[in-house]
């Protein structure tokens, strides 16, 4: 069937992303506002245009690095044959939600028709099509179809292991979203407000006799303590205030949380800034720690130590009295409104990239856009703008940004000019 939303979607850089077309996905069900909708059902038609980077697999010859698209048809079919609602626009928005949930999709195309709609005049063909990506998250979550013999509460725990790359889902091992699109389940790409331990939330199907089967809200994984210890990369800046100080004063908090144990913590990188306004030279600083908190809690914890550094949010990207972000949580690969796992810009931020690699030399960031973390560094747009390494920062004052007076350390190539 023809399909009026395609557009080309772009990556983060700017470039067009490759496009998975599936169109004509043809299923009977039961939308409709209408109780002789409901009642008798429809033939329902759905168009999906996938936006992606197909490279990886195709270097690879290797389907786990793309869209399965007979998974993506089933899927699809699903949501239209599955529990009914009375607008096609919110069957749109559920098959966006489920096509996004893949890790690897950047953004997605959806057209869904209702040929035979009850409209009193003549008609060909009536169509609600929405184009959905990681800044305009769908309106729904994404729909998992099951029997209803089979269906179950979900108990999903998370990975304790860091990820090796490629990241592909160990049986057991759920990840939210991940490069493959295997049986785990994303959340939408939004906040759930369930949690794991919620009733279930299965829907009763509407039509006995009809294809049975029923829809389940996903729980948000990123609110569930993990079974043990995760390994979490978390990068610290700053460049307003004693940044030095500060940057010690959260290792040192981010080690007396329960729930945190502090494994290791690189060298002090000065950096240019990147990107904002014109702003003072951060230091930055990357600390490996275990951690038996959820995900969202680690983010609690970690802006809790920000605000009791006096961090003001004004801007992006403009200047903070201290910045920590938490950019690997296991082998977690995660899209939500408040939380982003890895770290999207993780893989091309220098400033990250080098202490990381300083301390742990075979780290290797997963999902779209990393690898070998010192290589990662060594491409990085900004890897000119770090200007040096200090190792015995925690215990040395160094020189560094705005009205600090300590010493350049030695042997290390000092700034000319402080506060640029
Ligand atoms: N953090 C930012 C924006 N820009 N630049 C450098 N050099 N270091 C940072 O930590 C940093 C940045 C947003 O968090
Ligand atoms: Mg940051
Ligand atoms: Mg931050």
């Amino acid at each position: 069937m023809h399909d009026e939303s395609r557009q080309d979607a772009l990556d983060t850089s700017g470039r067009r992303l490759d496009q998975i077309r599936l169109s004509g996905i043809t299923a009977f069900g039961y939308h409709g506002v209408f109780e002789h909708e409901r009642r008798e059902g429809q033939t329902f038609v759905a168009d999906v245009v996938v936006h992606l980077d197909t490279r990886r697999a195709a270097a690879r010859d290797d389907l786990a690095h793309t869209l399965n698209y007979g998974e993506l048809a089933e899927k699809v079919a699903a949501v239209l044959a599955g529990e009914p609602v009375d607008l096609i626009e919110t069957v749109a928005e559920r098959i966006a939600a489920t096509v996004l949930a893949s890790g690897v999709v950047q953004a997605v195309d959806v057209a869904v028709h209702k040929p035979n709609a009850p409209i009193q005049v003549p008609f060909d063909d009536v169509v609600v099509a929405i184009h959905r990506d990681r800044t305009k998250l769908p309106a729904a979550e994404p729909y998992v179809a099951r029997a209803v013999a089979e269906a179950a509460p979900v108990s999903r725990p998370l990975p304790t292991a860091t990820a090796a790359f490629p990241v592909t889902p160990a049986p057991g091992a759920p990840v939210l979203a991940a490069g493959t699109w295997g049986e785990s389940v994303a959340p939408a790409p939004g906040a759930f407000s369930a949690g794991p331990d919620s009733p279930s939330t299965e829907l009763e199907p509407i039509q006995p006799g009809a294809a049975v089967v029923v829809g389940e809200l996903v729980t948000d994984a990123l609110d569930q303590e993990p079974d043990g210890p995760v390994e979490v990369v978390l990068a610290l800046g700053a460049n307003l205030g004693p940044a030095q100080d500060t940057l010690r004063e959260a290792v040192t908090e981010l080690a007396r949380t329960p729930g945190i144990q502090v494994r290791d913590v690189s060298a002090l990188a000065r950096t240019s800034a990147v990107g904002g306004p014109e702003q003072s030279d951060y230091l930055n600083a990357v600390v490996l720690a275990q951690t038996t908190l959820a995900p969202r809690a680690l983010l609690r914890t970690v802006q809790a130590i920000e605000q009791a550094h006096g961090r003001e949010r004004h801007e992006r990207w403009g200047p903070r009295t201290l910045d920590i972000d938490i950019v690997l949580y296991g082998s977690v690969l995660a899209v939500t409104d408040d939380l982003e796992l890895p770290h999207p810009r993780a893989h091309e931020r220098a400033f990250v990239l080098q202490p990381w690699a300083q301390v742990e030399p075979d780290a290797v960031l997963p999902g779209l856009g990393g690898g070998p973390v010192g290589a990662l560094a060594a491409t990085a747009p900004d890897r000119d703008g770090v200007r040096w390494l200090a190792l015995d920062w925690l215990t040395t004052p160094i020189h560094a940004v705005s009205g600090d007076t300590g010493a350049v350390p030695a042997g290390q190539a000092g700034p000319e000019a402080q506060d640029t």
